[in-house]
C-alpha cells in the first residue's frame, strides 16, 4: 500500500529519532563549499566548477551539470579535485533524469571511493572495480524483472565486478524501487554516512517541498574508506536520458565534542582583522553609492532594494495561490487517509463481533445481533418467485391480448366494415339454431302422430308466432343496420 506523505514524513522524523537518540545528540553540521556545487554561476565562463573536474561527455552550465546528455552511448563523470578531510558526511543530490520515452537509460551514479574513477567506465559512466561506496540510480531493466528504475547500494573493495547481467542485484547491500525519472519537480537523494551508519532519503519530484523525503534503506556497521573522493557519472545506451545535477551539497558531520578542525584554528587576531576588512568594504561600498547618486540625481528616489516588477508580482501571486492550492491538497489528502482509517478501523470491529455472534451461536445461546434468519430469508425467496410467477403470467395474458388486437386489426384491413361478418355470423347461427329447432319438432311431431292433443299447439298457431318472430326479428336487424349507418356518417 502506498504511505500517505505524512506517514512516510513521520517514520523519517522517528528514525532521525531514533538516530539522534541513539548517539545522544545531534551531530555538528558543517557546509563544505569545496566538495559542493549550486546554481547560480556553477560553472564559470570557461566552463569550469570551482574545485571539481569533469569529463567524458560531461557538460556544465552555470544552472546544472548535464553528466550524460540524451543521446547515445554517452558517458561522462565530474569528480572532486580534494579527497574529504572528515570522516562523516552527508550529501544532498538535487537531480533531474528525464528522457521523451517511457524508458529511459542507463542511470546515474554517486561514488565514494579512495580515488577517483574514469570519465568513460564501464559501470555507469564510471570504473569498475571501485573502492568505497557506489550509489546506483539503475533506469534500464537489464534482468528484465520489471523492477527498475532502481536505487542500489554496493560497497565494493576493489575486487567485484559489477553485475550488469542482474542489475547489480547480487552485490547490493540495500535498495529500493523508485520511479525517478521526468518528475514535475528536482528528484532529490539525500546521502547520510555518519558513524558507520549509511542512510539513503529520496524525494520523489512530485511537490516542490523540502519535506518530503521517505527513507529508502539504512544500513548499520558500513565500513568506508577515509579520505574519499565524491564523484557522479552517468551514462547512456541505446536509450537516452538527460542525467542533470542541479545541486551537490555537501556537509561535513562531527559527533559532538569533536568541534570541526578547521573552526578552531582561527584565531582571534584573525578574526578581528577579517572584521576590520569586511567593515572596510562596507564602508567603500556606502561611499560610491553615495557618489553615483550624486551624479545621478534623477535617480535617487528609485529604491531598487524594494522595486517589483508586475511579472514579478503576478509571478509571486501565482506561486502563493499555488502554494495555498497544495497546502488544502495536502490537508484533503490526511482527511481522506483519516477515514480509510476510520473505515477499517469500523470493518475491523464488524468482523470482530460477526465471529463474537458466530461462536455465541455454535454455544447454543441466542446470537447477540440480530440477523436475518433462515426462515426470512426462504420467505423473501418465495415472495419474489411469487412476483416473478405473476409477472410472468401477466406478460403472456399481455401477448394475448396484443396477438388478438392484431388479428382484429388484420381483419378490419381486409373488411374495412367490421361490423358486417359478426353480423353475418350472428345470422347464420341463429339460422342454424332455428333449423335445429324446427327439425326437433318435425321429429316430435313425427313421434307424436296424429294423436289428439287438446293442450299441443296447432301447427298453423305455431307457424304464425314463428312468422311474427321472423318479422319482428328482421325489422329489429333492419332497424339496427339503419342505425349504424347513421352512426357511420356522423364519425
Ligand atoms: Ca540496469
Ligand atoms: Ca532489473
Amino acid at each position: 500500500m502506498k504511505m500517505a506523505a505524512e506517514v512516510r514524513w513521520l517514520f523519517v522524523f522517528l528514525v532521525l529519532c531514533g538516530v539522534s537518540s541513539c548517539r545522544g545528540e545531534a551531530p555538528h553540521r558543517k557546509f563544505e563549499y569545496k566538495y559542493s556545487f549550486k546554481p547560480p554561476y556553477l560553472a564559470q565562463k570557461d566552463g569550469s566548477v570551482p574545485f571539481w573536474e569533469y569529463g567524458g561527455n560531461t557538460i556544465a552550465s552555470s544552472e546544472n551539470v548535464r553528466v550524460a546528455p540524451s543521446l547515445r552511448s554517452q558517458k561522462g563523470a565530474i569528480w572532486v579535485k580534494q579527497p574529504t578531510t572528515f570522516d562523516w558526511w552527508e550529501v544532498e543530490l538535487v537531480f533531474r533524469i528525464s528522457g521523451r520515452g517511457r524508458i529511459g537509460a542507463d542511470g546515474l551514479a554517486f561514488w565514494y571511493t579512495s580515488s577517483k574513477g574514469y570519465y568513460n567506465g564501464t559501470v555507469f559512466g564510471s570504473s569498475d572495480l571501485w573502492t568505497g561506496l557506489g550509489i546506483f540510480f539503475d533506469s534500464f531493466d537489464n534482468d528484465n524483472k520489471h523492477n527498475n528504475p532502481y536505487i542500489m547500494a554496493i560497497v565494493n573493495d576493489g575486487t567485484k565486478e559489477f553485475d550488469h547481467i542482474n542489475d547489480g542485484s547480487t552485490q547490493q547491500l540495500a535498495g529500493c524501487l523508485r520511479d525517478f525519472r521526468n518528475k514535475p519537480f528536482a528528484t532529490r537523494a539525500r546521502i547520510e554516512y555518519y558513524m558507520n551508519t549509511l542512510t539513503l532519503l529520496f524525494h520523489s519530484g512530485m511537490t516542490n517541498s523540502e519535506h518530503d523525503y521517505d527513507i529508502c534503506f539504512r544500513i548499520d556497521n558500513v565500513i568506508l574508506p577515509k579520505n574519499g573522493y565524491f564523484g557522479i557519472s552517468a551514462a547512456t545506451g541505446g536509450l537516452a536520458d538527460d542525467h542533470d545535477i542541479l545541486y551537490f551539497l555537501t556537509t561535513s558531520l562531527y559527533p559532538p565534542g569533536q568541534l570541526p578542525v578547521d573552526g578552531s584554528k582561527v584565531s582571534l587576531e584573525e578574526q578581528a582583522k577579517l572584521q576590520q576588512e569586511y567593515l572596510d568594504y562596507q564602508k567603500k561600498l556606502n561611499e560610491q553609492k553615495e557618489e553615483y547618486h550624486k551624479e545621478h540625481p534623477e535617480m535617487q528616489k528609485v529604491d531598487y532594494e524594494d522595486f517589483e516588477s508586475e511579472n514579478q508580482r503576478e509571478l509571486r501571486q501565482i506561486f502563493n495561490g499555488q502554494s495555498q492550492i497544495f497546502d488544502g491538497l495536502r490537508e484533503l489528502h490526511k482527511k481522506l487517509d483519516e477515514i480509510v482509517g476510520r473505515q477499517e478501523r469500523t470493518l475491523g470491529l464488524i468482523s470482530q463481533i460477526g465471529q463474537g455472534a458466530q461462536v455465541v451461536g455454535q454455544s447454543g445461546h441466542q446470537p447477540l445481533i440480530d440477523t436475518i434468519r433462515r426462515q426470512e430469508v426462504d420467505a423473501v425467496l418465495d415472495n419474489q418467485n411469487l412476483i416473478l410467477n405473476t409477472a410472468r403470467e401477466i406478460k403472456s395474458f399481455v401477448g394475448e391480448v396484443h396477438t388478438k388486437t392484431e388479428s382484429i386489426l388484420n381483419n378490419q384491413a381486409r373488411a374495412p366494415t367490421a361490423h358486417v361478418q359478426p353480423m353475418g355470423y350472428d345470422y347464420q347461427s341463429f339460422m342454424t339454431e332455428m333449423r335445429d329447432g324446427l327439425n326437433t319438432l318435425k321429429k316430435d311431431i313425427k313421434t307424436t302422430g296424429n294423436t289428439d292433443c287438446p293442450t299441443c299447439l296447432s301447427l298453423t298457431m305455431f307457424l304464425i308466432v314463428f312468422a311474427a318472430q321472423m318479422i319482428l326479428f328482421l325489422g329489429y336487424s333492419c332497424y339496427r343496420d339503419n342505425k349504424e349507418a347513421q352512426m357511420k356518417k356522423l364519425y
